[in-house]
């Protein structure tokens, strides 16, 4: 059998991902997850999200992930960057988040916003998580289970899926 070859994501235009679904989204933000701008950001309620919170993008076809990067807004108390997050894949959307075949693919993530800590992206900070191997999905989930430090929300300024091989 001919193994399957899968373009890296880092080959897919932003512009054709779409955001499925999120747990809550307060104004109607979700998109802003995912234009390339990193003024703008997803919130949900914006205090008292019931947890878990998460989202999740159909990047159009199936595709090769190394690992994500996930910007929040650089400011403290209250910028809805997450405790423990957790990554999960599927190969197809099922109509819903209960019906989709989800393999989790990145457990317990964590950010912590800190002098020196991300990447400086404007006025937000960009951190770069790998998963253990490549994996393969047109579906990724990003799932905040526990709120950050002295926040209790989930934002997100941007969310990039990496193929870094
Ligand atoms: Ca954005």
């Amino acid at each position: 059998m001919t193994p399957v070859q899968f373009v890296p994501v880092s080959f897919l235009e932003k512009s054709s991902f779409t955001v499925l679904m999120v747990s809550e989204d307060e104004g109607d933000t979700k998109a802003k997850l995912i234009d390339g701008d990193y003024k703008t950001f997803w919130n949900s309620k914006w205090w008292g999200c019931t947890f878990p919170c998460y989202f999740s993008i159909d990047l159009s076809e199936k595709t090769a992930m190394s690992g994500v990067s996930l910007a929040f807004r650089d400011y403290t108390p209250s910028s809805g960057h997450p405790g423990k997050f957790n990554i999960y894949v599927a190969d197809s959307w099922d109509g819903s988040d209960a019906a989709t075949t989800w393999t989790k693919v990145l457990s317990d993530g964590t950010v912590e916003l800190k002098s020196g800590s991300g990447v400086k992206k404007g006025s937000s900070l960009e951190f770069t998580f790998q998963f253990s191997n490549v994996v393969y999905g047109k579906i990724i989930k990003y799932e905040v289970t526990e709120p950050g430090k002295d926040t209790d929300f989930a934002s997100m300024v941007e969310f990039t899926p990496l193929f870094d091989n």
